[in-house]
């Protein structure tokens, strides 16, 4: 066994050691490969997959709205990336194996599979009523996934890195976590019974003496402080990477990586031992895998992977899933972008508390575009967040109905636009040198909006989606307050001069319009449908490369002068009445329930 383990190891370290250059070399921004169509066509082709995941989801309950965060942050970035003309793959699904579901099931009185699928239709279902657009839906139950831990498990143990030990310790179920005595303290379970419990997750925790089989964590842990240290931006956000290197830099034991058969029958059982199931959680990582085509088709997607998380699962995905990549000879993602959680009143959601935000429940009360809205504009990756419901209902009566919805109604109704068109820019009413009726805010507005979709990149690409949308708001802001200071409604259409002003503020302002349907598509795609149908943009004009702000202001032809709004289909996004909104909880007091 040491001479293969030996081996193993070196040879892992030579595949570490070419996937590093690969990461240490720099990826120019976006913006940088338009700037140059031959650079942008090289890099394009190198660079065109992107595939992103989030967690599987347990099967033990019914979705919250949690699972619904990590699944719009998820599907923000994937569509996000599909406008900048990227060929991007986005898995998501369920983890439906371990003792938490096998006993799940039994609580249920159904067997494992009939218990799974049926809490598996309800994420599809969820996922679906809210515009999470993916590619791939994977269940653990699934043959291809059998056949990807299969091969991915004897990979690891051909080349020692899996060895027959015992394992002596602490077990939380809930977690489907093995724990060293710091991580574990006491506590009183509902009856007053003292009981011990994980210090990180609050869950009770149980002492376990098992033969089973160990994998050689303790191995890789100077290839993974090298990792993270040489990639700064593989976990995201800062605060993270560090919780990772401070774990790192203790104690890194061997883990356990399976159970006795005869406590856990739930799972996949390791090739050629019978008596064991392998650990769900490396069942559950190997998803990531099977998704890009693992084991024999992965290339294409595998060395462009990141994985959205809670803060929950980073010690999962930043140190044992990068130690078993390393291990079978893997790239390593290129980013884990960690988020962080909601909670309720200040406290985790829970059965017991009776806390627990039904996701659907509330997409059906918010629209799915309004909770789509919320989450990311209010979700902070480094920071909980906590949810009520009158939060979202002023946060959407603010930005989505009334600065949003009213500055298009205003562009559109036929009192300012009786022809129903795009009209006509006239660069003397607005000169690119002062003169014109343009004052000097109505040019700090035209930067700030020329500036966004930069901006906005920045924040996308950084899963910052909550300042995108806070520099968007703030542009929105701006170009009502354009439309406001020149009060184009009491000008004299009459007078020809008048009348290219007011066409000139109203072609600025669709053009505004444009750019923030354009760049909300990830968000609020259905929102964004709706807007740019009525502005009689087409979908093929829709993309991040049909940006382009104000072309007449720039010299250039503006493809969309002159030509005939879409139809009506009403108001952009309809008021929700408080009393609607606040179904639930209590009146808040103004002052409590203040926006961020
Ligand atoms: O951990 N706020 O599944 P899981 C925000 N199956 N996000 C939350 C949240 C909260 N209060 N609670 C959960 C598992 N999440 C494993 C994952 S991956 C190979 C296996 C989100 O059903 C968050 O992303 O417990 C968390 O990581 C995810 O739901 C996992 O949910």
């Amino acid at each position: 066994m040491r001479f293969p383990f030996l081996f193993a190891t070196r040879g892992c370290r030579a595949v570490y050691r070419l996937h590093q250059k690969q990461f240490l070399s720099p990826v120019p921004p976006l913006w940088e490969h338009r700037s140059s169509a031959a650079l942008s066509t090289q890099l394009c082709k190198a660079d065109r997959s992107y595939y992103i995941t989030t967690p599987i989801f347990y099967v033990n309950a019914s979705p919250h709205l949690g699972h619904l965060y990590s699944a719009v942050l998820a599907d923000c970035l994937h569509r996000y990336k599909l406008l900048q003309g990227f060929n991007s793959t986005f898995a998501t699904g369920t983890d439906e194996h371990g003792l938490k579901i096998q006993q799940a099931a039994e609580a249920a009185g159904k067997d494992p599979l009939t218990f799974c699928t049926g809490v598996s239709k309800q994420f599809r279902h969820l996922f679906s009523s809210c515009n999470i657009s993916y590619t791939d839906y994977i269940r653990t139950t699934e043959q291809r996934h059998r056949e990807a831990v299969e091969h991915f498990w004897s990979v690891l143990w051909n080349k020692g890195l899996i060895y027959k030990g015992s394992y002596e310790g602490w077990y939380s179920t809930q977690d489907e976590s093995f724990l060293m005595a710091s991580q574990v303290g006491d506590a009183l379970d509902s009856l007053g019974k003292e009981i011990k419990v994980s210090l990180e997750s609050g869950h009770k925790v149980e002492w376990m003496k098992e033969e089973n089989y160990m994998f050689r964590l303790s191995a890789f842990q100077s290839q993974l402080l090298d990792w993270l240290r040489g990639n700064p931006q593989a976990v995201q956000p800062e605060r993270f990477h560090q919780a990772v290197l401070k774990w790192l830099q203790e104690d890194l034991p061997d883990l356990s990586v399976s159970r006795q058969r005869s406590r856990l029958q739930w799972g996949i059982p390791v090739p050629g031992d019978d008596e064991q199931t392998i650990y769900v959680w490396l069942d559950a990582l190997v998803n990531y895998l099977t998704v890009a085509g693992y084991p024999d088709k992965h290339n294409q997607w595998w060395h462009v992977a990141r994985h959205v998380i809670g803060k929950d699962i980073l010690k999962f995905h930043a140190i044992y899933w990068p130690a078993f990549l390393l291990g079978a000879g893997l790239p390593l993602p290129q980013v884990i972008h960690v988020h962080s959680h909601w909670t309720v009143g200040g406290k985790k959601m829970s059965k017991s508390l009776g806390n627990v935000v039904d996701p659907l429940e509330r997409s059906q009360m918010f629209t799915a575009d309004g909770m789509r809205y919320f989450l990311l504009r209010q979700g902070v990756p480094d920071s909980d967040c906590d949810y009520t419901d009158d939060k979202v209902a002023k946060l959407l009566n603010a930005e989505l109905a009334d600065s949003l919805g009213g500055l298009l109604n205003r562009c559109t109704a036929p009192a300012l636009n009786p022809a129903q068109v795009y009209p006509s820019f006239c660069p003397q009413s607005f000169p690119r040198a002062h003169g014109g009726r343009a004052v000097h805010e109505d040019y700090h507005m035209l930067d700030a909006i020329q500036k966004l979709p930069a901006v906005v990149e920045k924040h996308y690409e950084a899963m910052h989606i909550y300042k995108a949308l806070e520099a968007i708001s703030a542009c929105v802001r701006l170009t009502n307050g354009f439309v406001q200071r020149h009060t184009p409604w009491k000008l004299d259409r009459k007078n020809n001069e008048d009348q290219r002003w007011v066409d000139t503020i109203i072609h600025i302002s669709l053009e505004c319009l444009r750019i923030y349907g354009t760049l909300l598509q990830p968000i609020v795609p259905e929102t964004s449908n709706k807007l740019l149908s009525r502005l009689g943009v087409q979908p093929h004009e829709r993309s991040w490369a049909g940006l382009n702000f104000l072309a007449r202001y720039q010299g250039m032809d503006c493809p969309f002068e002159g030509r005939a709004l879409g139809s009506d289909s009403g108001v952009l996004f309809s008021r929700l009445e408080p009393h609607n909104a606040d179904k639930q909880k209590p009146k808040k007091t103004k002052k409590s329930a203040n926006l961020k």
